[in-house]
């Protein structure tokens, strides 16, 4: 049973709820019988409802008690669209312009109100299409550096930080999942795993025979659950990013909690890797997608430098947090080992980000949820090996870390394997 008062929208009941809510019938304006309705939700998750009106436009986004991609047999606490508006409110300050506007929330329908993204699509679709974005890989890199300092102990209070640690902390069910569907199932004997098969039959059969492999996987999913570094966004792979030419927005923030910020940046990573390697299985006779390929992967550095140069520049301007204090660095002859300490220390996000991209290239391999840039591939001769070379990919981030130290690295591994 769902909690009183919850039921699920659908295109007229939608209407009613945004109707009841002042500023949005202002907002999209005429009359409700006149606004155009569309569900659009194509996530794993949950329910997306686009409205128009003839003044304006807003995403109604609503908890389904079940993971929709799975249906009514995988039971799932509505809660998530409390932490996805929670994040919304506490980081949307500090990304103003790489997130989607948020209007309202909810709480007994466990749905939020945001602006609606138009003309903007999907990040991986367009990249499937063979669509090149030039600014996407600076403003996710702005929007993962200024979301996580600001929400660190650099960038704000032990006692800021104890209020999003505690609240964020109950979105267990989500927390949950990745802890299953993205670190441990794709390793194990699980029913909600698929692959490409039978050509991927061996490989699954190696993998999860992979002791070592297994190892730097646990250990790997123990920092995740441990390291309570920054408000992160937990779910930011291409798919969570809605694009124009010119403007990007982070979206879809469900799964965030104060864990650690390589996750986000590992996720990101990780996901413009494997569209680089899926290019072949879009080309066609026309475009054999190499250029395409390669642009996608020099997006790589670009997110990086980006991130690594915003956190630097935020460190050095609002670092207002307890961790590392400026009072204890106060002497002239400081500077020099401050500045090494913060360049050590985004070195070790980018080694955790490299073992988090990972992990999340082979949960989209093996395990439940797959990413479209593979799955669009129709022909499995074609996809197999395409996959082959992402979770062998994969395979090298977590056993040869030592290989991985810059995003040069990894272009430079992404070309040969
Ligand atoms: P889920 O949590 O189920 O993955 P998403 O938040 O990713 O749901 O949204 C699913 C789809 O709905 C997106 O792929 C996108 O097409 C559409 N969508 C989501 N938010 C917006 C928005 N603010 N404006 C326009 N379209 C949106
Ligand atoms: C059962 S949920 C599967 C995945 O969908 C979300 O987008 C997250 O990536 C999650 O792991
Ligand atoms: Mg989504
Ligand atoms: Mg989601
Ligand atoms: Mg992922």
């Amino acid at each position: 049973p769902t909690p009183a008062g919850y039921y699920a929208l659908d295109n007229h009941s939608v209407r009613a709820f945004l109707n009841g809510l002042p500023d949005m019938r202002a907002k999209l304006g005429g009359k409700p019988e006149t606004w155009a309705v569309e569900e659009v939700g194509d996530g794993n998750l949950n329910l997306v409802f686009l409205v128009d009106g003839p003044d304006g436009s807003v995403c109604v986004k609503q908890s389904l008690p079940y993971v929709r991609a799975a249906g009514e047999s995988w039971p799932l606490p509505l809660d998530r669209a409390f932490f996805e508006q929670s994040y919304y409110r506490a980081v949307g300050p500090h990304v103003e312009g790489l997130a989607p506007r948020f209007y309202h929330y909810q709480p007994e329908l466990y749905a939020f109100v945001m602006e609606r993204l138009s003309p903007h699509i999907i990040l991986r679709r367009g990249l499937i299409e063979g669509r090149r974005y030039p600014h996407v890989a600076q403003h996710v890199g702005e929007f993962a550096a200024r979301s996580t300092f600001a929400t660190s102990d650099i960038g704000a209070t032990i006692e800021e930080k104890a209020e999003w640690t505690a609240s964020f902390a109950k979105n267990t069910s989500l927390i949950r999942i990745t802890a299953e569907v993205v670190f441990s199932d794709p390793l194990s004997q699980s029913p909600r795993n698929r692959w490409t098969s039978p050509e991927l039959d061996g490989l699954a059969t190696q993998f999860r025979a992979d002791s070592a492999l297994k190892g730097a996987v646990a250990d790997i999913g123990w920092r995740f659950l441990t390291s309570g570094q920054a408000l992160i966004h937990g779910d930011l792979h291409t798919g969570s990013v809605m694009v124009t030419e010119t403007d990007s927005r982070v979206m879809d923030p469900e799964f965030s909690f104060v864990g650690p910020i390589g996750y986000d940046v590992g996720a990101f990573l990780a996901n413009l890797v494997m569209n680089y390697l899926a290019q072949p299985g879009h080309a066609t006779a026309g475009d054999d997608r190499r250029e395409q390929a390669d642009w996608v992967l020099d997006q790589v550095p670009v997110f990086w430098n980006t991130f690594k140069g915003r956190f630097l520049a935020l460190w050095e301007t609002s670092a207002r947090g307890d961790a590392y204090p400026a009072t204890m660095f106060a002497n002239p002859a400081d500077k020099a080992v401050l500045a090494a300490r913060r360049e050590a220390f985004l070195d070790q996000i980018f080694a955790d980000a490299i073992g988090y991209a990972g992990v999340k290239t082979i949960r989209r391999i093996f395990g439940f949820a797959h990413n479209i840039d593979f799955d669009l591939v129709a022909d499995p001769a074609r996809r197999a090996p395409l996959e082959t070379k992402a979770a062998n990919l994969a395979r090298q981030f977590l056993l040869e870390p030592q290989n991985f130290r810059t995003p040069e690295d990894v272009i430079a591994a992404a070309k040969v394997i």
